[in-house]
């Protein structure tokens, strides 16, 4: 059975917005993740799902990287990284990130389903760990929250 997810991200005080579909064919088929972002600097910003699909303080209560089996910050197709790792979406000049992201490592069925949880992106460009900087191991040094949302069961 096919599970679909909806993620709304926003934040009044950056003007950053978008609509996020999410969906997984089957338990071994990859979570494919489409849809638009607007109101970003163009460039690219680091994309991650985070722990909590908790807003109380804004995008501060999601947490950390969702990260269920104890792994080191890296990018979507190393091995060793957190699972909600998803790298970086690319913002065009007109301020629009177009994202179609296929994940093999995220999941929306079973123990560790991303669902309840938050999507996060970030003010700078995530290192995918490679940075050298003191939090590139942790956060790829993506610097601020600049949007988030909580992914939603979808019809
Ligand atoms: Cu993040
Ligand atoms: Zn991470």
């Amino acid at each position: 059975m096919p599970v679909k997810a909806v993620c709304v991200l926003g934040n009044s005080s950056s003007g950053v917005q978008g609509t996020l579909l999410l969906e997984q064919k089957s338990q071994e088929a990859p979570v494919v993740i489409k849809g638009e972002i607007s109101g970003l600097a163009p460039g690219k910003h680091g994309f991650h799902i985070h722990e909590f699909g908790d807003n109380t303080n804004g995008c501060t209560s999601a947490g950390g990287h969702f990260n269920p089996q104890q792994k080191q910050h890296g990018g979507p197709v190393d091995e060793n990284r957190h699972v909600g790792d998803l790298g970086n979406v690319e913002v065009g000049e007109d301020g629009i990130a177009k994202v179609e992201i296929s994940d093999q490592q995220a999941q929306l069925i079973g123990e560790q389903s991303i669902i309840g949880r938050s999507l996060v992106v970030h003010a700078d460009e995530d290192d995918l760990g490679k940075g050298g900087f003191p939090d590139s191991l942790t956060t790829g040094h993506a610097g601020g929250r600049v949007a988030c949302g909580v992914i939603g069961i979808a019809k």
